[in-house]
This record gives structure tokens, sequence and C-alpha cells, in this order.
């Protein structure tokens, strides 16, 4: 069984007091069900950890330099995280692709940095594929996932946790729709198992993300192959965020 995985993408919003107090408001509150966690910036992650102690909270860096240590200024790397109580990275979000110029390669490098540092990667993308019929049977393929998994060992596969997020539902007023959240995801599940094998694929939480908000999640989370949300705007009110983790039709 994958357990469901409803995380806040806060982006560049709240500062580290407004961090740690959306956390202190939330921590007891938590279903115990369902796997949350906030993805916050770099210079909240300490303290947010320090108040969320042992609850169900997974606080997630939303970034992080592909190289452990050494003399890279202005990077943070994934060891300092895992030091700072950071269970999870982010990587390959759409605004860094596209803002930052980031490559398949890049987030590759990225991807085996996190999981040297013991950080269970958190792998973005988006609805590029190529899909092909043979033999009756329609395969995906998602050229970006095949590169930011590459050289990632198989037996750390079933960790990962994929978010699909289509481009035009990123940042936008669109509303998401739960038909097509249910197509991404259940395209990537099967071009996993088709580069892998059904185990590896059925084991791996895929995500959707890009416009859910509280009237919008029940209907996507209802979808078999959708594992989760990766909430952007709708996750920075504590009572929209709450609505979110506990959601019912
Ligand atoms: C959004 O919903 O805008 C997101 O970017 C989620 O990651």
């Amino acid at each position: 069984m994958r357990k469901p995985f409803i995380i806040a993408n806060w982006k560049m919003n709240k500062n580290v007091h407004e961090s740690v107090d959306f956390v202190r408001a939330i921590k007891e509150k938590l279903p115990a069900n369902k796997e949350i966690g906030i993805a916050a910036q770099a210079v909240s992650l300490y303290n947010m950890k320090k108040v969320a102690g042992a609850s169900n909270l997974q606080i997630i860096a939303q970034n992080a330099a592909a190289e452990l240590e050494g003399p890279y200024t202005g990077e943070i790397s994934m060891r300092s995280l895992a030091d700072a109580g950071v269970t999870y990275v982010m990587l390959g979000h759409l605004e860094r692709r596209r803002l930052f110029n980031e490559s398949n390669t890049a987030i590759n490098q990225k991807v085996l940095a996190a999981l040297k540092a013991g950080i269970v990667p958190i792998i973005c993308t988006d609805e590029e594929m190529v899909q092909t019929e043979v033999n009756g049977k329609i395969h995906y393929v998602f050229q970006q996932l095949k590169s930011v998994l590459r050289d990632v060992p198989v037996n750390k596969l079933s960790q990962i946790v994929i978010s699909y997020e289509p481009s035009w539902a990123v940042g936008s007023s669109h509303q998401a729709n739960p038909e097509i959240a249910e197509e991404g995801c259940q395209a990537i599940r099967q071009s996993l198992a088709d580069t892998y094998n059904n185990d590896i694929a059925d084991k791996m939480r895929i995500l959707y993300g890009g416009s859910v908000n509280p009237h919008n999640i029940y209907q996507i989370m209802s979808k078999p192959n959708v594992d989760g949300a990766l909430i952007g705007r709708a996750s920075l009110d504590i009572d929209s965020f709450l609505q979110m983790i506990n959601y019912v039709e």
C-alpha cells in the first residue's frame, strides 16, 4: 500500500518566524494515515524541524547542490540538510528548470547526491512525453524521468517520489483537472513498469502538482494512480492546508 503524501510547496514565501509558527499551529493536527510535508526556504528548515519534533511532519528542502561539500560559495549541501533534520528534497521543479535553467543532467547529479546523503528525492516532471504503440500496447517515455533517474541503484528506486506537474497548471489559476492528473500519473507508472518492473512501479509514489486547492483535492486524491499532492499557493494558509490534509468529499 502506498501511503498518501500531501506536501506544501511554499516556494519563496514565509520567513523563518512565519514558517515556525505555521508548524507549531498544525503539528498536533496531522492525520496519522497520511504523510504530510512542508517544502520551505532553506533558512527555515532547521527551526521548523526543532518545532515539529517527533511529529509526523516531513521537513522538505526545495533544492540543494549536487556536491556534498567543498568550494561552492553560496550553495547548500544535502549533507547539511540531512544534519538539519531534512528528510526529503524536491528536485527539478518546473520553476527551477524554467527560471534557473536546471538541466536533466544537473537534476540527475542532485538526485544521486541526495541518496548519498540519506535524503529522499521528490522528482518533479512535467507532461513532456512520447507515446508509442507497439503490438496494440501503449508505451510512454518520459525523457526527463529517464535522464534524472540515470545511475540510481535499483534498490533505491521504490523510496523515490515522483511528482507530475503539467506546466500549464504550475503557479497558475487554472483549475486542476482530476482526469488529467490520473492520466499523467498512470502514464508515469506505466513507463516505470516498462523501464524497471511492475513491483517497482507499484511501490513508487506518484504525486500530482499544479493548482490543487481545498475544492479539488478530494477528486484528485480519489484517483487510483495519484498517491499525493504537491500544493502551491493554497498551502500558504493554515486553514486551507488543514482542510487539504484532511480532505473529504
Ligand atoms: C503549484 O501548484 O503552483 C506548484 O508549483 C506545486 O508545486
